[in-house]
């Protein structure tokens, strides 16, 4: 069930946060982000401004977070690694609560005018069972959430949520397969502003080949990626020296054995790669193979999923 918890952090820490996480704080750059209106014909600014960060390891690998943001062609979201705020925070909340998180969007709310739209979060690549996590500073914001029409679960229709400064707000899967949740805007309090650090556990992740791995994906771990490239390397090596060795065979029967080995090697070259750029294109099918499975998993698990277009878009 979701659940709020105040006083997250000594007040004092709370009070240094928002003001180093504030555009003038220096720490955290916002941009202004879109999405889509009118069934995805119209492109328009959010009213908020946003930032990304993520656990990044030594290799370069980010967790990776599909959601709707990611398919306007505008948005051009980068993991950052963490800021030392944002860590300190993500430390401490998750000391408090004994949740993991590898994942942040951080929002900046100028005024009472700015707002989160009524939406559910995209489940495709939380661990399971993981909370969603929104931490809170600055002005009191009110979280609604509203049951989904086509949902069957016991519980009420409506909920709110005041979000104080220096509280987090959990979120279960659960809470968000059955009801919308989102920040209107308030009329009353158009000046102060508000900052939420909404962490996320995900369990997806995708290398600087833009290979993915993860839980229900056909790459488990790291480690498998590593195997199946060393196999592939070799692969390679054997493929080109026997068809190197068989053009040569028939080809070059009657001449000398050094212009043999010289066009040997420029020819086990281009052979090597040939075979490469047939990988390539080997990989982009496994890519959309991997994201097809992805929704198999999370429709026989009856969460929210991108539609058709959205997967299209996405895997252009
Ligand atoms: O900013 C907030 O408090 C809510 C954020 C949220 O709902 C989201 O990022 O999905």
């Amino acid at each position: 069930m979701a659940e709020l918890i105040e006083n997250i952090l000594p007040i004092d820490v709370a009070n240094a946060a928002l003001n180093a996480l504030r555009p003038d704080g220096n720490e955290i750059e916002y941009g202004q982000y879109y999405g889509f209106k009118e069934g995805g014909k119209v492109v328009v600014p959010l009213p908020r401004l946003m930032a990304f960060q993520a656990s990044i390891d030594a290799a370069g690998d980010s967790p990776w977070y599909r959601c709707k943001l990611a398919l306007v062609p505008q948005n051009k979201i980068n993991y950052m690694p963490w800021t030392p705020t944002i860590e300190k925070i993500k430390d401490a909340v998750e000391q408090r609560t004994g949740e993991t998180w590898n994942l942040a969007h951080i929002i900046y709310y100028r005024d009472g005018d700015d707002s989160m739209g009524m939406h559910s979060d995209s489940m495709l690549d939380l661990m399971p069972d993981s909370r969603i996590a929104v931490v809170s500073f600055g002005c009191t914001r009110q979280m609604e959430l509203m049951k989904k029409s086509r949902s069957t679960e016991d519980g009420p229709r409506k909920m709110k949520f005041d979000l104080m400064h220096n509280s987090v707000f959990l979120l279960d899967q659960k809470t968000n397969t059955h009801y919308l949740h989102g920040i209107t805007k308030q009329a009353e309090n158009r000046t102060e502003d508000r900052i939420s650090i909404v962490f996320r556990y995900v369990s997806t992740f995708m290398t600087d080949h833009g290979l993915f791995y993860g839980h229900e994906l056909p790459f488990v771990s790291k480690q498998d990626i590593v195997q199946h490239e060393s196999r592939r390397t070799m692969y390679h090596y054997i493929f080109s020296v026997l068809v190197t060795s068989f053009i040569l065979f028939v080809f070059t029967a009657f001449i000398p054995n050094w212009i043999k080995l010289f066009v040997g090697i420029i020819l086990c070259y281009l052979v090597i790669q040939f075979s490469r750029q047939i990988e390539r294109v080997i990989d982009k099918y496994r890519t959309r193979n991997a994201n097809e499975q992805l929704r198999k998993v999370c429709h026989m698990k009856n969460i929210e999923v991108w539609n058709q277009r959205d997967m299209r878009d996405f895997l252009k």
